[in-house]
């Protein structure tokens, strides 16, 4: 297990010197956020991520994410050049030396909350994604208020009216045939730099908008391996994304991918899953904090040889911390001790 943890770039308030300071931190988690989606990055701008990073004595290895151009997802013809550009950002982060690479193929929406300070009963502020929220918000709705807390602000509402309005023709198999046309572009070039692609599962793991979602489960993990029979065609296993669906056994899925040496990158987080459909709440890493059991998740990895990168999650706001919601300093260090923890003892219970 190779730990690791996110760091936003220049920008970012928690640098990779107090990352450094984690016990047994490895490797910085991180992307170029200086050009839009699509385009190629510079050489430039890798190599700066690289030499602060490596300058902080952390490995620059993890990439995430390389996001996919809405029109990949959309299957339209400009999508061959939005691929070639990918392709030269797998090589270009993989001559840095990055060996590892998270991506998603959700439509329009990363993931997905209804709120990112909700105070928890000990004051701190965590995520939280209440069903009957989302259903009062359509984007599609002219005089309605549009905005979901970690949308993607980059668009005007007439451009996300748009965007969405094109998937009108995407159902859920014509996302899979998109999927497959870029894996079967990018996988190549990827085994060629021999980095491992990380498909990162949809969060949550539900269609919403009536948009399709499709990385979700178990048997959708199965038909994504199966696309691009390959070991560099892998997985983000992200425990808080399948883990808010209690048809999801995270400890089971964790165990067969990992013996097929497929997850190459696991994001650790709890999450308490509300009853009846009425949602979830992103809670401290603990597994006594949430609904996950977050020892048998991190066991059935060590048992099933898993050598990849784990990092924390999302951690909540605590101790009077402000900034990015989720990537906060505090909790997260704290997460990444308690993987720390897990990962010893199920080491030496061998
Ligand atoms: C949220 C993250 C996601 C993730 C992307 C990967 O905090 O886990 O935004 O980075 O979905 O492409």
């Amino acid at each position: 297990m190779k730990l690791s943890f996110r760091w936003y770039g220049a920008n970012d308030k928690v640098t990779p010197e107090y990352i450094r300071q984690i016990p047994g931190m490895y490797s910085i988690v991180t992307a170029v956020y200086d050009v839009p989606v699509g385009e190629v990055w510079s050489r430039e701008s890798i190599a700066a991520l690289k030499k602060r990073t490596e300058e902080a004595g952390l490995a620059f290895e993890v990439v995430e994410s390389i996001p996919v151009h809405e029109d990949i997802k959309l299957g339209k013809p400009s999508r061959d050049k939005y691929i070639e550009n990918y392709c030269e950002n797998i090589r270009r982060t993989a001559e840095a030396g990055v060996k590892c690479i998270c991506y998603n193929f959700m439509p329009v929406f990363d993931w997905t909350r209804t709120q990112l300070d909700h105070v928890l009963e000990d004051g701190s502020t965590s995520l939280v994604y209440y069903q009957e929220h989302v259903d009062k918000v359509n984007p599609l709705w002219g005089d309605n208020d549009l905005t979901l807390p970690g949308w993607d602000s980059s668009y005007t509402r007439d451009e996300l009216r748009s965007v969405i309005a094109e998937y009108n023709n995407v159902s859920g198999e014509v996302l899979w045939d998109n999927l497959k046309y870029f894996l079967d572009k990018i996988i190549p070039v990827a085994a060629e730099c021999d980095v491992n692609m990380a498909i990162h599962g949809d969060d949550p793991c539900w269609s919403i908008f009536g948009l399709p979602r499709i990385i979700v489960d178990e048997s959708s993990l199965d038909r994504l391996l199966s696309l691009v029979d390959d070991r560099h065609n892998g997985i983000t296993l992200c425990t808080g994304s399948l883990g808010c669906s209690p048809k999801n056994d995270v400890p089971a899925i964790a165990a067969k991918y990992a013996a097929m040496g497929r997850i190459h990158f696991v994001h650790l987080r709890n999450v308490e899953v509300l009853e009846n459909g009425r949602g979830f709440e992103e809670r401290a890493h603990l597994s006594g904090c949430g609904s996950l059991d977050m020892f048998a998740i991190v066991k059935a990895l060590h048992d099933n040889g898993f050598d990849g990168y784990i990092r924390p999650d999302h951690g909540r706001m605590i101790w009077g911390e402000t900034g990015r919601a989720g990537y906060g300093l505090y909790d997260r260090a704290l997460g990444a001790a308690y993987i720390n923890g897990l990962w010893e003892a199920v080491e030496k219970m061998g």
